[in-house]
Order: structure tokens, then sequence, then C-alpha cells
């Protein structure tokens, strides 16, 4: 016997204790690192963590406020990560949920949430439910067995997919999981989807816990610095450069680098091009703001790209559609450097890495270039880039008597509906979008103007994100109204969570945009020579056998309303008008309104003179895919390493023209 104090509580108990007790701390103030806990159960975590999190609330009953861990039951394992993950990235990080999840399917559900919260750096915390550690009923219900690797369970598939990964499988290793999963949530750099997988068994196993596990613990946030050496050479670049572009990523919003970024620019002149993630890092109408950078990019954007001899990357991790696939960037001797908190995503395209806070390095960076501003032509050159981009827009937004007469009646365009909801929004509401031919439209042409305004999940690009997202956004931050863009196709994979958003009595806005298929997936097809094959929902037709035949009988407007919505249909601008203010003005606390929408899938967004790589068949017997081929080959051969290292000393070989 030691003189230790202890509490003796289950494995599930003593997980929802700590994590009531952990807190984010960053610039001085404090929140709770958890909101609450999502879940759905069944029998690997019923009579664990449901046990543990019934207990927490009995124990505020008539206090729910003051409940550290209030439970929120959700309708589908992947839609509850979502929920989360819209939760953290509306909070810039700083706080999240935690995910429960049963035994098989209730947990493998959730490794789509889980690849989709690593992959765009966001943390969550999930608790999969594994089958008994003990094995003596071996194999329970959903159990799977690998006769190679008995030790095997389905919670392997999470270790790829999350930046920290272990298995309970005594109570004694507990604490370390718990502090493992911890540290990496509140690490910026190493910061994605945490598992925690718990065996039934275990979760409902008694020990007799340090008490010190049940201590209050503030994790704080790192704002790292610049190095000096880092930041001289960066300057020393940029003030050798004639045409330098910043790109800015998510990292510039998770660090609230927005200011900062405003007043380098706006005392250098450096223009800015944002990625999704980046979108809103300054505010529409800001002078160095050029919109979207790279596949679905602003032609302003895009044409300061392909001149720029220095490109700033802040926060950004570079993806294909962020580059082009590597053809954003034609000047011969165009150097990175790239400010980011992960090393990883500092060192790409041969860059200067500045491994730091965008906060901090812009700031520093800025004080570094002191007296330096780029030449006026160069700003002359943006702002007319800028106009005849956003005269574009605006005729995007309102579309010519030409267009609109040439629609189906009751049809509009999708361009008209992003402009409506742009239009008649507040400033500080939030747009939400992952997949479909939206979020390219959006990137484009919505004009942000609020930090935390636009909310485009890119990384994973998941059809489904929308409608568990707009419940996390909207518990994150209940003072703003969140639109979720979403299409037919994004819907069917998962309205079932508007249910959630009911239950709640969650105000969310759906605007569901009815187009009978993919319009994106359609066009890329069409654009690869694949004739939209597969992308329209379409009966099979009798004498062809192919899906040809006529438009669906699918009423999506009664399946919202069978949810428990409140649902508007629309036909025409004007319904679409009233429809927007009518959401606008739902009470707060009346659960979701969704606004169907019927729109015209062959008219599209102004073209961003971009392009992004997606293979076509090198042989074919169709007509259309080798044309679409030798077409292919052409963009091919802009492509470009993006390999030439970026040295510290400028006129050395750093931007060293050739
Ligand atoms: C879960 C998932 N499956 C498949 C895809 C590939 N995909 C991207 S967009 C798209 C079609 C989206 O259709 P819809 O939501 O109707 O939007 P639209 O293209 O009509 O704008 C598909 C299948 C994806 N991004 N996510
Ligand atoms: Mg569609």
């Amino acid at each position: 016997m030691t003189d230790q104090q202890t509490v003796r509580l289950t494995v599930a108990q003593a997980v929802v204790r700590f994590l009531s007790l952990q807190w984010s701390e960053r610039d001085g103030r404090r929140q709770k690192l958890f909101a609450g806990c999502l879940g759905i159960f069944g029998h690997g975590n019923v009579a664990g963590l449901g046990q543990a999190l019934l207990q927490s609330e009995l124990e505020h009953e008539g206090r729910e406020a003051d409940n550290p861990l209030p439970y929120v039951l959700s309708r589908n394992e992947q839609a509850m990560v979502h929920t989360a993950v819209a939760y953290a990235r509306q909070k810039d990080r700083l706080q999240t949920w935690a995910c429960t999840a049963s035994v098989g399917p209730g947990s493998t559900n959730m490794l789509t949430g889980a690849a989709l919260a690593t992959i765009n750096r966001i943390p969550v915390l999930l608790l999969p439910s594994g089958t008994f550690a003990t094995r003596v009923a071996a194999p329970v219900l959903q159990e799977l067995e690998q006769p190679s690797a008995a030790d095997v369970t389905v919670n392997d598939a999470f270790r790829p997919l999350s930046r920290f990964f272990d298995r309970v499988n005594r109570p004694e290793q507990l604490p370390a999981a718990l502090l493992g999963a911890m540290r990496v949530l509140t690490d910026p750099a190493e910061t994605g989807a945490c598992t925690i997988a718990l065996p039934q068994d275990v979760q409902a196993e008694a020990f007799d816990w340090p008490v010190e596990l049940f201590d209050d613990r503030v994790w704080r946030i790192a704002r790292p610095p610049a190095e000096q050496v880092d930041l001289d050479d960066a300057a020393a670049l940029v003030r050798a450069a004639k045409r330098p572009l910043v790109v800015a990523g998510g990292g510039v919003h998770y660090s609230g680098a927005e200011e900062a970024l405003r007043v380098l620019c706006e005392q250098t002149g450096i223009p800015v091009g944002e990625t999704q993630a980046g979108k809103g890092s300054l505010p529409h109408g800001h002078p160095q703001e050029m919109g979207a950078i790279g596949s679905t990019g602003t032609t302003a954007a895009n044409a300061l790209a392909a001149e720029a001899d220095l490109v700033i990357g802040v926060g950004t991790r570079w993806s294909d559609f962020t580059t082009a696939s590597r053809t954003a960037f034609q000047d011969k001797g165009v150097r990175f450097v790239n400010i980011n908190v992960a090393r990883f995503d500092a060192g790409k395209h041969g860059g200067l890495s500045i491994v730091a806070d965008a906060r901090e390095a812009l700031t520093a960076l800025g004080a570094a270039l002191e007296g330096y501003a780029v030449e006026p032509g160069y700003r002359e050159r943006q702002a007319e880039l800028w106009a005849e981009w956003d005269e574009r827009v605006e005729a995007a937004y309102h579309p010519s008597e030409l267009v609109t007469s040439a629609l189906a009646p009751g049809l509009l365009t999708q361009t008209q509906v992003i402009g409506a909801v742009n239009e008649l929004t507040d400033a500080r509401d939030v747009v939400l979008c992952a997949a479909g031919s939206m979020p390219g439209d959006l990137h484009k042409l919505w004009r942000v103007r609020d930090r935390k305004g636009y909310h485009v999940e890119y990384g994973y690009s998941c059809m489904g994100y929308e409608v568990p997202a707009s419940i996390g956004i909207r518990m994150a931050e209940p003072d703003r109204d969140v639109f979720a863009m979403v299409g037919d196709g994004g819907w069917l994979m998962m309205p079932t969570e508007l249910v959630t958003a009911v239950q709640e009595r969650l105000k969310v806005v759906v605007v569901l945009v009815q187009n009978h298929g993919f319009h994106s997936i359609g066009s890329l097809s069409e654009s690869l020579g694949s004739q939209r094959f597969g992308t329209r929902y379409r009966y099979r037709d009798a004498s062809s056998g192919r899906l040809e035949g006529e438009k669906l009988p699918v009423d999506l407007a009664a399946n919202a309303r069978s949810l428990g919505a409140h649902v508007i249909e629309v036909h025409s601008a004007d319904e679409l008008t009233q429809a927007i203010k009518e959401a606008k003005a739902w009470p707060a606390d009346g659960g979701p309104v969704v606004i169907h929408v019927e729109t015209d899938p062959t008219v599209y967004a102004p073209d961003s003179a971009s392009w992004w790589d997606v293979p076509v068949s090198e042989v074919s017997e169709l007509e259309s895919t080798r044309n679409a081929y030798a077409d292919y080959t052409e963009h091919k051969a802009r492509q470009r390493p993006l390999l030439a290292p970026t040295h510290s000393t400028p006129g050395d070989t750093a931007g060293g023209g050739s």
C-alpha cells in the first residue's frame, strides 16, 4: 500500500471526468477544450461511456448549463465527426467535441470523419469502442476475425487516419493515452483526429485512479515565433522581388492572423490570393484582396500567380487546387517562402521555411520590411485585374435576361442562387459547403465580409459534410445564421442529420440545390471525354438499357419536410429572395429551414483560366476521349516540378532568374 490518494471509477467514468477538466488557452484566454460528447450507443459503449455520461448528466439535473460534458445524440457516426470538425474549425481549433461510437460498424462509420479531420488539420477526439479485451466469448457480434493476426480489430483502420492512436487494453494505460491525445489535439502543427479505442469490457472496468488525474489541466496553444535568420532572409527575398504574391491558407484563420496580414499588405502593397480554407483572410473589397487562387480561382489572382517571382505561402498545405496542379506559377525564377506552423508544410516547393505561428511571423515580417513597397505599377495592375473580375461576379450574381430567358421555366442559375444568398445574408452569417460544383463557385464568387463567414471543407471535399457541419457551426456560434449550400447528390448522402438539428432546436438553413445529379462530375466527365457517363439521376431507359431515361420522381422537399424541417420551395428569383428573408426571420430556436431550389446545371460560373489535373485515357475508341487526351497533354506540358530550392541569400541563387 502507498499513501497515494485514489478515486475508484470505471474507465469510462474516468474518461468523462478527465475530459470535463481539460482547458485550452491562447492569448491569455481560456476555454473548455471539450464542448461535449456526440454519440450513438450500441453494445460497445451503452454501459461504459453511456453510463458515465448519464451519471454526469444526472449530477447536473436542473443545472444543465453546468454539465461539463453534455451528450448530443447524432444520427450517423460519420456525421457526428463532421459536426465536431465544423465546431472546432469555427472555434479556430481551440475547442472541439469527443465522439463515442459502438463496436464495429458504429466505429468504422467514423473513419471518413477521421480522414476529413486529419486532412483538414482539425482536432477531434474519437472514442471507438472495441470488442472484449479479454476475448473470453470471442467472436462477439460485429467482431472482425483475422485468422493470421488475432489482435487486429476494425479499429486498427483508424491508425493511418489519426494523428494519435492508442487502444486501452488495461485501465493502467488510460492516463498516458488521454495525455497523449490532449497533447496532439492542442498542438497546432500536429493536430487532427485523435483516436482512443476503448474495448467494451475495459470501459466498464473499475480502477483506483490517482486523484491528480482529475486536476484541471490547461493546454496552452503555442504561437511559436519565427527565427530571426529566416525572417531576414525572407525580407531580403521580398525586397529583391518585383512581383511578390501572398497565398493565404487556413492557417491564417486558425492563428487569427487576418489583421497582421492586412497590415502587411497595406504597408507593402503585396496582393493576396486565397485557398478554400484561407478565403476571407482579407475582407472583400480590400485593395490587395485578389480572392480565390488556383483551379477555382479568380482570373485576377491567377494572372498574378502566373507572373509572380516570389510566392509567400501562409498557413497553406499547397493542395493541387491551390497550385492548379502545379501550373499556376509560371515565372521561370519563381521562388517560395512558406510560413507555416508545421515544418512539413513549410518545406514544400523548395521554399524558404519559416516555421512559426502565422500571426507572429507576419507581424515580424512586416517589421523586417519597413520602408518597402511594391512599385506603383504593380498596385495598378492588381486594381485593374480585380475590377475586371468583380464585374464578372456581378454579372453572375445578376444574370442578364438573355441568360435567364434561355432557362427552362422555374429554373435559376446556381450563380444567381449564390448571389441572392450573399446579398441577403448578414456579414457575420456563415456560408457552408463541401462537395459538388458549389465549392468551386463559392470559392470564386462568394464575397466574404467576416473572417469566420466562409466555411468550405475542401481538404476531403466530402459529400454529406454540410448538414452535420451546419449543426457544429450553429452550436459553436449561436449568434450567426448558417447557410449550408447542398447539392442533391450531397443531400442524399447525409440528410438524416437534420433530425439532430430538430432535436436540439437548432436554426440551420440548408439551401438544397436540385439539378438531378452531379453538375460537377458531369461537366468534369464531359471535359475529359467521358460524356457525363453515369452522373445524372435518371431512370434506366428500357430500350437502351442506359441511365438516360426520364428524371427520377424524387421529392427532396418532401424528404426534408418528413425529417422535421420547415421547407420553402422556390421557383423564381423573387421567391428565392422571399425564402431567404423568411429564413433570416425564422426563430433562433425554430429548428432547421430548408430552401429547395431547382437550378440549371448547364450554366457555369465565370471561368478561372486555370486547370486541374485529372488523368484522361491515353488510348480510346471514343473520339471525345481522344480529343480530351490531346487537350490534356497540352496542359501537362505546363506542369512544373517546383523543386528549385530557395536559398537564403538573394542575388546568389534565390530568385536567380532561370
Ligand atoms: C463522399 C463522396 N463521394 C463521392 C465524391 C465525388 N464527388 C464529388 S462531387 C460529386 C457530385 C456532387 O453532386 P451534387 O451534390 O448534386 O452537386 P453538383 O455536382 O450537382 O453541384 C461527387 C460524386 C465526393 N466528393 N464525396
Ligand atoms: Mg446535383
